[in-house]
């Protein structure tokens, strides 16, 4: 892609193949025909998000570059995936995810370590409290979507997570489309 001087940044847990697959099929299995509410990010495009960044310059995207390149990230560890939930609340969702249900609290370190290296970085301490979550639909006007998460059943799969990834997130096209920019290894 061009080069330019802001992007829009987030960075995330990429999932691995096997799990994007894995959760698309069992979301095919547990759906039967059905299709899940609201429009779903393509699998492609299917992470969970540690910090979300907005628009930055180059200078503070260089910044946060060398912040992460020596943050202690901690060591690599298992995720292990849970069942559906809905943001601000099921009965009348707007956002519908697939949560964790192990290495949670790996996960939750891993943000913290991520927050510092954006603040040192420049970036505004984020105030909303994180919630590991994968984004799998969202929705317009709200629904109801309990029945839903009644019937999927949390989904088995989990995934060694041995780096995080910063992106680029391109909007203008639907789906939006989201570049690897770096990645950073953990251990
Ligand atoms: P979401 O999945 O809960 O929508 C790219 O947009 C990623 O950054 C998404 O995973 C998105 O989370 C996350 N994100 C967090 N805060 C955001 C914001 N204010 N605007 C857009 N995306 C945000």
């Amino acid at each position: 892609m061009e080069p330019h001087d802001t992007r829009r940044v987030f960075v995330a847990v990429d999932l691995t193949d096997d799990v994007r697959h894995g959760l698309a099929a069992h979301l095919d299995a547990a759906l039967d025909g059905d299709r899940l509410p609201g429009s779903t990010p393509p699998p492609v495009n299917w992470h969970l998000t540690l910090r979300f960044l907005g628009k930055i310059g180059q200078g503070a995207y260089e910044g946060l570059l060398a912040q992460l390149d020596q943050a202690d990230l901690g060591g690599p560890f298992d995720l292990q995936f849970g069942g559906l939930g809905a943001f601000p609340r099921p009965a009348r969702a707007t956002v519908l995810w697939l949560g964790t249900a192990g290495g949670t609290d790996e996960l939750a370190d891993l943000a913290i370590a991520v927050e510092e290296a954006a603040v040192r970085s420049g970036a505004m301490p984020e105030e909303r409290p994180f919630h590991p979550h994968v984004t799998l639909g969202r929705i317009r006007p709200p629904r109801d979507v309990r029945p839903l998460i009644e019937r999927v059943p949390p989904f088995p799969l989990s995934q060694r997570v041995e780096a995080i990834t910063v992106f680029e997130s391109h909007l203008g096209g639907a789906p939006a489309v989201y570049e690897i920019l770096e990645r950073f290894r953990l251990g």
